[in-house]
């Protein structure tokens, strides 16, 4: 690992936090929440990291969140993510959860956020490392079902600062959500979405124009639309590209094609992310030295997507000004 890497202060802005539950976790959770998984141990449960899309490590991401059930438990997952992040120079941390994942089990809202918020709020005081949470809705699920948990989510308002779309991408556009969308903007919500990813262009262009989002997560296809390009780069809408996960989930077939330094050379404010470090084969660190070792990226250039991120987040001016 190049010193310049590990020092280098971080800022991650695309994180699942249940994307960061490591196999040994999710054993430790299954046995003290007496649940039995359909993996025998930790060494069957890491073979089916073999995926071969976005949905294959779907159907595995959310049977590895189904140990996760008091406020305990989400603390306790946040806290390990924590402890890398700051291990790597990670200085603020805007992180995802799926609520619909856990209410639809039966958790209490209450326990998933009180049990993030809570770990997130240790880390500030022990490091300073600051964050942002962003509640993410299940593209795969209903409209209907994404208006339910905006309302229930209303009395922990405070303690969210943004609104997000992941899951399965292709076939559950962003046209879906543009109602749920305007609700949650009146309500004062940040707003970004997953794009292109496995989806079209267009995907990357209705999120824009429908949901009105200010962040896109991946939109790496929008090496594919010239006019897109063109767009994102004069509007400096930041990307949060997460190198790992797109070779995991095969978006791309090997690190040296992907468009990271392309989009980056086109003017495009595209950052460097983990996803779901636990399923792709590691944290920030591993990821610029994916784009350093598999595409080439000089220090500079590195330097220049750290300094990407540092804009795309939600801090203040004044609290940017301290990590620059
Ligand atoms: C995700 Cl990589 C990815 N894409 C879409 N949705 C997700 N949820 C968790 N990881
Ligand atoms: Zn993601």
């Amino acid at each position: 690992m190049s010193t310049f890497i590990n020092e280098l202060p971080k800022v991650e802005l695309h994180l699942h936090i249940e994307g960061t539950l490591e196999p040994e976790m999710v054993f430790a959770l299954a046995r003290r929440n007496g649940i039995t998984l359909d993996y025998a141990d930790e060494g069957a449960l890491k073979a089916a990291y073999d995926f071969k899309d976005l949905q294959s490590f779907l159907d595995v991401y959310y049977q590895g969140m189904q140990v996760l059930l008091t406020e305990q438990d989400f603390f306790d997952m946040t806290w390990a993510y924590l402890e890398r992040a700051h291990a790597e120079r990670v200085r603020h941390t805007e992180i995802f959860f799926d609520p619909q994942a856990h209410t639809d089990r039966g958790v209490p809202l209450a326990a998933v956020i009180g049990g993030i918020h809570r770990a997130l709020e240790q880390a500030r005081q022990q490091w300073g490392l600051s964050s942002r949470l962003i509640m993410s809705f299940l593209r795969h699920l209903s409209e209907e079902s994404a208006f339910e948990t905006l309302h229930h989510a209303e009395p922990f308002r405070h303690q969210l600062s943004g609104i997000g779309l992941d899951s399965s991408e292709k076939g559950n556009p962003p046209s879906k959500f543009v109602r749920v969308y305007a609700a949650a903007r009146e309500q004062g919500f940040r707003l970004v979405a997953h794009a292109g990813e496995e989806g079209p262009p267009q995907y990357i262009h209705d999120a824009l124009d429908l949901l009105k989002v200010e962040r896109i997560d991946h939109g790496v296809a929008a090496v594919h639309d010239r006019h897109l390009m063109e767009r994102l780069a004069r509007e400096r809408i930041p990307l949060t590209v997460c190198p790992l996960s797109n070779l995991k989930l095969r978006v791309v077939e090997h690190m040296g094609e992907h468009p990271m330094l392309k989009l980056l050379h086109a003017g495009l404010c595209v950052t460097v992310n983990s996803d779901d470090p636990a399923y792709f084969g590691g944290y920030m660190n591993a990821n610029y030295q994916a784009l350093q070792q598999g595409l080439g990226a000089t220090d500079g250039e590195l330097l220049q997507m750290a300094l990407n991120s540092v804009e795309a987040c939600w801090l203040s001016p004044e609290e940017k000004a301290v990590l620059t």
